[in-house]
């Protein structure tokens, strides 16, 4: 897969080529290219953001270098790209978007600053068809100073799901939220040596070697757990 990001701040972004992302890119599973979108700006300050037109706080992206930018992108292949442009006010982006985005072969993240970016940037990409479309979407519901923090966390969910980058092929199929979609379980707890740490056990039952009785307890501490972190009346 490969996936673009964009960014007033592409130093941000370093992480990702760190632990588990970092080793898929470099095994070439994703090719990740990190740009900086003052390359994009036309005058001598590198100028990417204005005033909003009807007054109010703060500055908006203009979106004359996010077009050059974008259109310069997609360009480089005869792919077509999704434009994923992360935003407080998108859908939630959850597990089945992950799954959904980890069968498209290209991703472009646009991260916003300030008030966010000219709304008719996403009204241009969704009508272009040199594009697969225009996701606005948030990761929760929280205001961030920007896009690239959450655009990080996207591209670790997306990522961690493509062939070959789990090493442990079978854990993400069975994590917690990969059945989801409204009613699901979330992952029981989990245990490691040693038996005793500080007074406290290891449930029995692990130690068994009685399978289908660990499935079947595994399956009964996912219910609890669920109802005790996902109840709506806490
Ligand atoms: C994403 C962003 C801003 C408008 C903009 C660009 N879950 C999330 N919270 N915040 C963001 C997000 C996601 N995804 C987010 C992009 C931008 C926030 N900002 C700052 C603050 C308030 N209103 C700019």
């Amino acid at each position: 897969m490969r996936i673009d990001i964009v960014s007033i701040f592409p130093d941000y972004l370093g992480p990702l080529r760190l632990s588990l992302i970092g080793k898929a890119v470099d095994s070439g599973t994703i090719e990740l290219h990190i740009h900086d979108l003052r390359d994009w700006t036309a005058d001598r300050h590198r100028t990417v953001d204005d005033t909003p037109y009807g007054g109010g706080p703060g500055m908006v992206m203009s979106p004359e270098p996010w077009g050059r930018a974008l259109d310069d992108i997609r360009g480089t292949t005869d792919l077509k790209p999704k434009l994923v442009i992360p935003t407080p006010s998108g859908a939630r982006f959850v597990q089945s978007t992950a799954q959904q985005w980890s069968a498209h072969p290209w991703l472009v993240f646009a991260c916003g600053r300030y008030e966010g970016i000219d709304a008719r940037l996403a009204q241009f990409y969704h009508a272009d068809q040199h594009w697969d479309g225009v996701a606005e979407v948030s990761i929760g519901d929280y205001v961030l100073a920007g896009g690239e923090v959450a655009a990080m966390v996207m591209v670790e969910a997306v990522g961690r799901l493509l062939p070959g980058v789990l090493g442990n092929e079978v854990s993400a199929a069975d994590d917690s939220f990969s059945i989801d979609d409204s009613g699901e379980l979330v992952e029981g707890p989990v245990f490691t040596r040693p038996q005793i740490w500080r007074g406290l056990e290891v449930p029995e039952v692990l130690l068994s070697g009685h399978h289908a009785h660990i499935v079947q307890w595994r399956a009964a501490q996912a219910q609890d757990r669920t109802e005790q972190m996902r109840s709506v009346d806490r």
